[in-house]
C-alpha cells in the first residue's frame, strides 16, 4: 500500500512538472517569437581567422591527379599565397579568411566581435569607424564592443592579408 502511494505521488509529481512545461513552451510560442526577435539586445560572436590551403603536386598519385603549376598572377597583399613546388613537386595555394565573414545583426543591438587568432601567426585588423587597427598574435582573442546605431554595413578587414582577409556586419532596421 505504501509503494502504491509512493507511485501515485510520483505520477502526480511528473504531471505537474509537465504541465508548467507546456506553460512555458505555449506562452513562448504567443508572446516570444514577434517581440524577442524586434527588440535590441545583446548579440555576441567569435570571429576567427583561418586560412584555406589547396595542396596538390605536379605528380600524379594513387588516388589524385598531377597538377601543374599555376601559371597565372596572384593580387598582391598576402591573402593569397602560392607556395613554389617542394623538392617532392608538391605545391600549394593559400587563402586567408575570417570565420564567418558576414555577421547580421539589428539597428540598436549591442554588439560584441570576440576575434580569435587561430591560424596565421599575426594579423592587423580594423573595424571602420569603430576600433583602429589592433594586432592579434595566434591563440589571442581580441574583443571590440558598440552599438550598432546607424543601419548600413561596417566593414572590417586585415591590412597584412590584403585584398581578400575582409568581412561586413549588416545593421538592418529595427522591425518595431
Ligand atoms: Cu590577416
Amino acid at each position: 500500500m505504501k509503494n502504491l502511494n509512493k507511485s501515485i505521488i510520483l505520477v502526480l509529481a511528473i504531471s505537474a512538472v509537465a504541465g508548467v512545461i507546456a506553460m512555458f513552451s505555449l506562452e513562448g510560442q504567443m508572446f516570444g517569437q514577434t517581440s524577442v526577435a524586434s527588440a535590441a539586445s545583446q548579440k555576441t560572436f567569435y570571429i576567427a581567422t583561418v586560412h584555406l590551403d589547396g595542396i596538390t603536386s605536379i605528380y600524379p598519385a594513387s588516388d589524385h591527379p598531377s597538377e601543374p603549376y599555376p601559371n597565372s598572377t596572384l593580387p598582391s597583399g598576402g591573402g593569397l599565397v602560392i607556395k613554389k613546388i617542394d623538392n617532392m613537386g608538391g605545391w600549394k595555394i593559400r587563402q586567408y579568411m575570417f570565420a564567418p565573414s558576414v555577421i547580421v545583426v539589428n539597428q540598436g543591438d549591442q554588439v560584441t566581435l570576440n576575434f580569435v587568432d587561430v591560424q596565421g601567426p599575426e594579423h592587423m585588423i580594423t573595424v571602420d569607424g569603430i576600433a583602429p587597427e589592433f594586432d592579434i598574435h595566434r591563440g589571442e582573442m581580441k574583443t571590440v564592443t558598440f552599438t550598432a546605431d546607424t543601419v548600413g554595413t561596417i566593414n572590417f578587414w586585415c591590412s597584412m592579408h590584403e585584398p581578400n582577409m575582409r568581412g561586413e556586419i549588416v545593421v538592418l532596421p529595427r522591425t518595431n
